[in-house]
């Protein structure tokens, strides 16, 4: 490699983290703005908040074209951001308006972008791991070369239809990524109550390829993916990629007292100690990459494009009662 092509090649990184940075401060402003939102009575129903595990997503949609497959959970903000979503037809959906990624019809847990290859949410835990196996089914079919991201929270272990999928997926040798996201509480109960033996020997008894990684960390969520990513892309098969997290918030907006399942203490030491926006940012500035006034300014340019894009939702129509069937299929 020639020294041009070595600094082309870091300036490249450098773009990659710095994007990532603000990826992660975009989802976690979005979802500071749906919190407050909840508060002021503003927001019909609940909303399942992404903060503390952004780097899962944002680690693993910069592994993908924006072409390729997504799908998603209940707790899925995050993984649409990531992958391209507009704020401001998310929040119109969230607030029922007819802007909204389904005229205002399905609400926080039924987003769903084809323009950025986002199959969807979906409330039904596991209820994505068969329409992401599909999805990928159908690009190896079709020969486009796409692959499918399956996003699930560890709840969604205990669910027979991910065995027979990534059975499946692995005979076929199928371009899909299952992605687990263990951010260790299962609504209010520890996944060590409800999940027996070794997490990743379920895909390993498959033969899918199966790989843990620290789910704080974007740059190692980011380059494990990339790997997982390639190989499925290759015809290699499947991919497995369980990313250890946590949610900084309750199981939804409404879960306010927590101390019955986890200490205040465990909380506090996940934000300070493994946060993942600050821990890249203390690492950007150790490398001399970046300084803490362009976190300042991403900061605060992030917030006021949530602000406006919740004033944008909040100003929006709602769909008119003749409407209130229409796309309406179950
Ligand atoms: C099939 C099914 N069973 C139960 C529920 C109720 N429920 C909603 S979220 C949830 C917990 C999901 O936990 P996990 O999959 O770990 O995701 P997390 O909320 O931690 O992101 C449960 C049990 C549901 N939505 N679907």
């Amino acid at each position: 490699m020639t020294t041009a092509e070595r600094r082309r090649e870091i300036s490249e990184q450098v773009e990659l983290w710095l994007r990532m940075y603000r990826q992660m401060v975009a989802i976690r402003q979005f979802e500071m703005q749906v919190n407050e939102l909840y508060t002021r009575a503003l927001m019909p129903g609940l909303a399942h908040l992404y903060i503390g595990e952004e780097a899962v997503a944002v680690g693993v949609c910069e592994a993908i074209e924006r072409t390729d497959y997504i799908t998603s959970t209940h707790r899925g903000h995050g993984h649409c951001l990531a992958k391209g979503a507009s704020p401001n037809q998310m929040f119109a959906e969230l607030l029922g308006k007819r802007a909204g990624y389904c005229k205002g019809k399905g609400g926080s847990m039924h987003i769903a972008d084809p323009a950025t290859g986002n199959l969807g949410a979906n409330a039904i835990v596991c209820g994505s791991a068969g329409i992401a196996t599909g999805a990928a089914f159908s690009s190896r079919r079709l020969g486009n070369g796409r692959i499918a991201v399956c996003f699930f929270g560890e709840g969604a272990l205990g669910q027979g239809v991910l065995y027979e999928v990534m059975n499946l997926a692995q005979l076929f040798k199928l371009p899909v990524i299952y992605v687990c996201e263990n951010n260790l509480y299962t609504e209010y109960t520890h996944y060590s109550e409800t999940t027996a033996g070794d997490i990743l020997m379920r895909a390993t008894a498959f033969g899918v390829e199966a790989v843990s990684v620290d789910g704080q960390d974007v740059r190692a969520v980011h380059g494990v993916a990339q790997r997982l990513v390639n190989r499925a892309r290759d015809g290699d098969g499947p991919g497995f990629l369980l990313c250890n997290t946590y949610r900084y918030h309750g199981h939804h907006v409404g879960d306010i007292n927590r101390e019955y399942y986890r200490s205040k203490q465990e909380e506090q030491t996940w934000k300070s100690e493994r946060d993942p926006i600050t821990n890249l940012g203390k690492w950007l500035v150790e490398q001399g990459l970046a300084d803490t006034a362009v976190f300042a300014q991403v900061e605060r340019e992030l917030e006021a494009e949530m602000k406006k894009a919740v004033e944008f939702a909040i100003a929006a129509p709602y769909p008119s009662v003749e409407e209130v069937a229409e796309d309406v299929y179950a």
